[in-house]
């Protein structure tokens, strides 16, 4: 495969450890620790000679949660040839000369196993590892990605990048999630790289019968999860990097944003109309022109001289305001935030010693350095000047972070972060940047809003940003193929650890159509963050804006959507307690069935609800495929019979939409916003079962706004 790459040595040293392995080469040291049953740690670097174990990666991990561990009981047998360890799931084989690693079920049969050839090693720019392909495998995940679902036969660099313009054939967005699933039809396993600089992915297109992963730095650090169903391995991972915390209820709500609403007049009429068109909406959003030439934390005085005032009458029609944050703090000798931040030494210097700056969109900025404790408290703080207007919801953008200025669009690689003395260059925690700054967004809220929930919407992130915030998929354009596209991405990504997902409804570059509109509003409906954004210049795209028959039917859906609430929030927190993926593809649901393996134009809100999006200009139907059992057509109540499939309507005024057999969806009322009236479920819709498959539907409610759900209370 690759020329440069070489293998790790022969095994000359071995210890055990509390929870595995430690063994050394003439040049390596490897690690082989046992987390859980069902998985496993496996970290290499270049020997130290005196070191009998690996200390932790050189930049504590961002994404793993999962530190104290109680300690796994496993069994080891050693040979002169190998060495066994045995969980109480899992057997890892490890071969001494030359070193290579198999992961097989206690029955023998293997599951990822290092190639013969390569195996682990080093690669020119870093660690890599080469593991087999048995024929049949698919490999989901890898987080926000153009393309379909299945990236067998794909390359793809994970690198945060503020892309300009996606196509399929994009390679690096914003958000890297170095995690995939593979999946051969009848187990499937999990493999996490955890690398926050850049990762490189060959699932099979250098040589189809075998996959790479590549790393920045002089650490392999890769996580395997046993499986064996694609839903056990989505656990393990959560369990790993954590789940999301639950946001507001009126996070689920139809949110409406445009970059950008100003000046404030603006603002409120755009929720007026909302009411007067009877539109249900929940948050709307401030984009840069709120502040005052792009300074964060301030309100441009003219265009918004009353953010207090306007904020408080929105407030009383039932809308949030979210405000958009971009991290580059503007030069300028008389700005607030640039001086403290510079007498407190919060902002991201040269190896030189001095500040970097680039160009963005205030003009020249310099970077807090997120990676500091103290640059997140100071970050934290300064978001009073939002909160005491009234702001509920913080939008993170640019976060990549994006620069204009420099030839890679980003920070200088030799850029340092971190604490004093403990600096590491941004190659190697690049991606992990939107991380801590998200961090430092939810200590505002923790600080400021102390009992509230955060909302937090980010463009970029690496594993772990689950935890923080809700991605949105960044620019896409209002394109029938980027609703489409939305589709996939939005399930890798719930297969990735990110339940709280969405793309930009209506598309946000370029003029949308009421067509296109209208279609993509439907599919909004059923996903889990439900924003409408646009681009400066575009159309407008407010629902409201539509001639008929687009705009009743907007209303329609975008109440549906309302009444669908006390379902997709019980998903929400499942997606909390387990990170089970709110969307999923049918294969997670329907593994035993090979022709969905493949589907990404349709997909699950939940186990109940099956989705067909219209993703083109003019369609009075599309094909479904139904997997075995009986299906409720959502409008007519009609039972079709699956394992088949179908040619459903689906005129403008619907998107072919089915409930499985046996499903109780709860649904509750209609209203202009979340608490307007008290929820009551107003209908449950039972879908009997034929085949006495018995149904069942546990509705998870709480107060939706405070944190006491925490300590399990519920009103
Ligand atoms: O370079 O703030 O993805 O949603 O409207 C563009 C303006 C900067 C990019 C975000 C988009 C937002 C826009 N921002």
């Amino acid at each position: 495969m690759e020329k440069s790459f070489k293998s790790i040595g022969v095994a000359e040293q071995l210890v055990r450890t509390a929870t595995g392995i430690f063994l050394r080469t003439q040049t390596e040291e490897l690690e082989i620790s046992v987390l859980e049953d069902d998985l496993v740690r496996v970290t290499m670097r270049k020997s130290h000679p005196h070191a009998m174990t690996l200390p932790d990666s050189e930049i504590p991990s961002c994404a793993v949660v999962k530190r104290d561990l109680p300690g796994v009981n496993v069994k080891i047998t050693e040979s002169p040839l190998d060495i066994n360890i045995i969980t109480g799931k899992i057997r890892v084989h490890i071969s001494r000369s030359p070193v290579r690693i198999g992961f097989y079920q206690l029955n023998g049969i293997p599951v990822c196993l290092d190639t013969a050839a390569s195996g682990m090693g080093w690669m020119k720019d870093g660690p890599a590892c080469f593991k087999t392909i048995p024929a049949g495998t698919r490999f989901y995940g890898f987080g926000e990605r153009t393309g379909y679902l299945d990236k067998r036969g794909t390359t793809m660099t994970l690198w945060n990048t503020d892309t300009i313009l996606h196509t399929p054939s994009t390679d690096s967005l914003y958000v890297s999630i170095p995690f995939f699933i593979g999946f051969c039809g009848n187990y499937a396993y999990g493999i996490f790289l955890d690398n926050p600089g850049k990762c490189v992915f060959d699932m099979g297109k250098t040589s189809s019968a075998e996959y790479m992963f590549q790393g920045t730095g002089e650490i392999l650090d890769y996580y395997f999860f046993a499986g064996p169903e694609i839903k056990d391995v989505v656990e393990q991972y959560a369990k790993l990097t954590g789940t999301m915390e639950l946001p507001p209820l009126w996070a689920l709500g139809y949110h409406q944003s445009r970059y950008s609403y100003s000046p404030q007049d603006d603002v409120e009429d755009v929720a007026r109309s909302f009411r007067e068109h009877d539109i249900p909406c929940d948050a709307i959003y401030l984009d840069i022109h709120y502040m005052d030439g792009c300074r964060v934390f301030t309100f441009d005085q003219e265009a918004f001289p009353d953010p207090s005032g306007l904020i408080a009458r929105l407030k009383s029609m039932g809308f949030k305001v979210v405000t958009i944050i971009d991290p580059g703090v503007k030069i300028d000798p008389k700005y607030k935030i640039y001086k403290d931040g510079l007498k407190k030494n919060c902002f991201v210097k040269l190896p030189d010693g001095n500040l970097f700056e680039a160009e963005v969109w205030p003009g020249q900025v310099v970077f807090p350095d997120f990676f500091k404790e103290k640059t997140r408290t100071w970050w934290a703080e300064n978001h009073k000047i939002l909160f005491d207007a009234g702001v509920q919801g913080i939008w993170n953008d640019m976060n990549e972070p994006s620069c204009f200025s420099t030839e890679s669009g980003t920070m200088d690689l030799e850029a340092l972060h971190g604490e004093l003395g403990a600096e590491v260059s941004h190659a190697k925690i690049h991606n992990a940047y939107a991380n801590y700054m998200n961090e430092a967004t939810r200590e505002a809220f923790r600080t400021l809003l102390p009992g509230t929930r955060p909302f937090m919407v980010t463009r970029a992130g690496y594993s772990g940003i689950q935890r923080l915030a809700c991605v949105w998929t960044g620019d896409n354009a209002s394109w029938w193929e980027h609703l489409l596209m939305s589709v996939p991405m939005c399930l890798n990504m719930g297969l990735s650890g990110l339940p709280f997902t969405g793309a930009d409804v209506g598309g946000f570059l370029y003029d949308t159509d009421p067509e296109l509109l209208t279609r993509w509003t439907q599919l909004g409906t059923f996903i889990p963050f439900f924003r409408n954004h646009s681009a400066v210049d575009t159309c407008r795209q407010e629902p409201y804006m539509l001639d008929e028959p687009y705009k009743s039917i907007c209303r329609d859906f975008i109440k549906l959507r309302y009444r669908l609430i006390p379902y997709i929030y019980t998903m929400m927190h499942k997606a909390a307690t387990s990170g089970t993926p709110i969307m999923r593809p049918l294969v997670f649901e329907f593994p035993e069935d090979p022709k969905t393996h493949g589907i990404f134009d349709q997909f699950m809100l939940g186990p109940d609800i099956m989705v067909a999006p219209v993703y083109q200009p003019e369609t009075q139907c599309r094909t479904v495929y139904l997997p075995d059992g009986e299906w409720f057509d959502l409008y007519t109540g009609n039972v079709i019979t699956g394992n088949r499939y179908i040619l459903a309507e689906s005129p403008l005024d619907r998107i072919p939409v089915f409930l499985k057999e046996g499903a109780v969806i709860p649904m509750g009322r209609e209203m202009s916003f979340v608490g307007e009236l008290q929820q009551v479920l107003k209908t449950i819709d039972i879908c009997p079962s034929r085949n006495a498959r018995s149904g069942r539907f546990s509705l998870y409610v709480d107060d939706g706004e405070t944190e006491q759900y925490r300590a399990g209370s519920s009103p």
